[in-house]
């Protein structure tokens, strides 16, 4: 199988560093999906990455679903509950997490363009920084939902350096500083 994503894509990094921690197999087919390349956009008409190539040509895309797929692969694996009201928390958490993704992919691409105010942008920001204080809340749930967080605040790091996420949440700072230099998270830190 083969995982089409950019570098700097916080959602592949999240299902780059799963693959690690399940010791599977992710090898990466690099590619900028603003560059509309034409096996992308074969294997994802939405033109975005990660989307994941299995050895038959099936398809699997959006980085929540090839979660499950590379989870289910490891019936053994600890780092969510495989049923019940935990599995469901693991899963909310995620969402979370790349919906704070989603929302700085949001200013991202405004600010390319030279988009930086207004109340759309201004929304995205609020969102942010809900979302921010409710996962500080949810650390130590799940391991997955844990890499999911820390995923985004790197993200953050990378991006919006101006966001002061630790002086607001000091409990994902220290999740942070837990997390970030393990072998998963250090392999796959985007290019500066
Ligand atoms: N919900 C998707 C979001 C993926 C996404 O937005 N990826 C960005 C790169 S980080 C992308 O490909 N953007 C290009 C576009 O939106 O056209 C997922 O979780 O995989």
């Amino acid at each position: 199988m083969k995982l089409f994503a950019s570098l700097t894509s916080p959602y592949a990094r999240k299902l780059r560093i799963l693959a690690h921690e399940l010791k599977i197999g992710l090898p990466l087919e690099e590619t900028s999906p603003l560059d509309d390349a034409a096996a992308l956009l074969a294997a994802n008409p939405l033109g975005k990455v990660p989307a994941l190539v299995l050895d038959d040509g099936q398809v699997i895309v959006d980085s929540p679903v090839i979660a499950a797929f590379l989870l289910a692969n490891v019936p053994e694996q600890k780092l969510i509950a495989a049923t019940g009201a935990a599995h469901w928390q693991a899963l909310t958490t995620e969402a979370l997490a790349d919906g704070i993704l989603d929302a700085a992919i949001v200013l991202r691409f405004n600010a390319v363009q030279g988009v930086t105010t207004g109340l759309w942008l201004e929304r995205q920001y609020r969102a942010i920084d809900r979302a921010l204080a409710v996962l500080a809340m949810r650390i130590g749930h799940s391991g997955f939902g844990d890499i999911c967080i820390v995923v985004a605040c790197e993200y953050l790091d990378l991006r919006f350096a101006h966001i002061d996420w630790r002086g607001a949440q000091p409990a994902l700072a220290e999740l942070q500083a837990r997390l970030g230099d393990t072998p998963a998270f250090a392999a796959t830190r985007p290019p500066a």
